[in-house]
């Protein structure tokens, strides 16, 4: 069987008016108006609609089509007629329509957008759902966000690396680990590429980025939390934290310009404008933000605590903008990060935000192996678990910095999508494993 198209819907320009194409893909909508009958014929890229009147289309092309049922797979062959109140500004009209495979019906979901289905329903049904022009869209951004991000990181000289995700020790205080069964041990997944990222620091290789899953047993069930998350993370050697968060202010307004200029039929589709954001982003200290709480605030925060949910969005109010909060307190982020050598109550750590929630967090990290080592007994962790870290600080690792952007955040925020479960196409939450 022939199942090869010639062209995707968006393909089909004005100049290819008489022209013949193949086009594949799926039965969007069949409308029958008695003389008349439109097929939308729906790809990745969009939609085309097939014209077929009655008295003189080919009836064989015609018995075909009335026996499609909706969601089938089909191949048509047919001649480019403009037509301007069609979808992409042409019309079909079918020499020949191949049925490739298809759909039972009643379908498990509408992919129309008439009918409106539960969270739950499409993603049990995901391979529906992404079927539907919007789903499709944001899929669509997310992949030009990864790609933008790729580009920009490798024009500033970051090579990207792959660690493992099996691990045997936890990197990030605070969140629980999935422990699994390896072998006759017992091993996690990885809750950030952290301890790797900084290994390779001391490895040479001067400037490195990972995208790829992290995985974090949180028990709290939010519309910004996922168990399984993808983390964008950096590490560069001889830069300080101020330097990354440049870095990082400036790919973010690369991804929106990226995304802006490649993705405007997607972000039509869904109905955005993107504001692109202007870099320097504006710096708090963690000082000022605990002051724009306590000022914009009925709960009131004492210096030390960390930020509450309700304190981020109090301040991201205020800010209205992406944002920096920098300079911590040294007993709130995580060993690693660096203490202010004139303050060591205070670490060179920051968190990125945008007014709705925290992006992104980094710091220029500690060098110095005892320190390190010091600092990792200080929050109640055992050493001797960090050996293999350790061991890099020993023999040269040059200073460096570095810190992890959730794609997931980044993706919702641009977007301003509600809810997490929306930009990652499998979610891993409390209720799901599957699919
Ligand atoms: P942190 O734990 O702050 O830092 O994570 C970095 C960013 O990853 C995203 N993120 C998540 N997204 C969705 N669901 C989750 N459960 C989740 N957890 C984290 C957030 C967050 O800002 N090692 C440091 C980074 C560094 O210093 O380089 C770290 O993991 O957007």
């Amino acid at each position: 069987m022939e199942f090869r198209r010639t062209h995707y819907t968006s393909q089909v320009t004005q100049e290819m008016d008489g022209q013949t194409v193949k086009l594949a893909g799926w039965v969007h909508e069949i409308r029958d108006l008695g003389g008349i009958m439109f097929l939308i014929l729906r790809d990745r890229e969009g939609m085309a609609q097939l014209t077929m009147f009655k008295k003189t289309i080919d009836p064989q092309v015609l018995e075909t089509a009335k026996s499609l049922s909706r969601e089938s797979v089909i191949l048509v062959e047919g001649s480019v007629k403009l037509e301007a109140k069609a979808p992409g500004g042409y019309e079909l009209v079918p020499a020949r329509i191949d049925l490739l495979n298809p759909a039972q019906s009643p379908l498990p979901m509408d992919t129309t957008g008439k009918v409106n289905a539960e969270l739950d329903t499409r993603l049990d049904n995901r391979f529906m759902d992404v079927r539907r022009p919007r789903v499709n869209a944001v899929f669509q951004i997310r992949h030009h966000t990864l790609s933008a991000v790729r580009n920009f990181l490798e024009q500033e000289g970051f090579l990207e690396i792959n660690t493992p995700k099996v691990v045997a020790t936890a990197t990030e205080g605070g969140t629980a680990l999935f422990p699994i069964t390896y072998f006759d041990t017992e091993a996690f997944l990885n809750q950030s590429p952290q301890l790797f990222k900084q290994i390779m620091m001391s490895g040479g290789m001067d400037r490195v980025f990972e995208i790829g899953p992290i995985f974090r047993a949180e028990e709290h069930d939010t519309t910004r939390h996922l168990n399984e998350a993808t983390s964008i993370d950096i590490e560069a050697s001889f830069l300080d934290h101020e330097d990354v968060m440049q870095l990082l202010e400036n790919l973010i307004v690369h991804v929106y310009e990226s995304v802006a200029k490649n993705c405007a039929n997607s972000l039509k589709t869904i109905g955005k404008e993107l504001d692109i954001p202007k870099a320097p982003f504006k710096r708090l200290t963690y000082d000022e933000a605990i002051e724009l709480n306590n000022e914009h605030s009925k709960e009131l925060l004492e210096w030390g605590d960390d930020l509450s949910t309700n304190a981020e969005k109090v301040i991201g109010k205020v800010m209205g903008e992406h944002y920096f909060i920098k300079d911590w307190p040294t007993e709130i982020k995580p060993y690693y990060t660096q203490p202010y050598e004139d303050n060591p109550e205070l670490t060179k750590a920051f968190d990125m935000m945008h007014p709705r929630m925290e992006l992104s967090s980094g710091a220029q990290r500690i060098h110095d192996h005892d320190l390190l080592r010091q600092r990792i007994q200080d929050q109640g962790l055992n050493p001797d678990g960090f050996d293999f870290y350790l061991k890099a600080f020993k023999y040269g690792i040059p200073p460096h910095s570095g810190w992890g952007l959730g794609a997931e955040r980044l993706v919702m925020t641009m977007l301003d999508i509600d809810n997490i479960r929306d930009v990652v196409l499998f979610p891993r939450d409390r209720k799901r494993v599957s699919p």
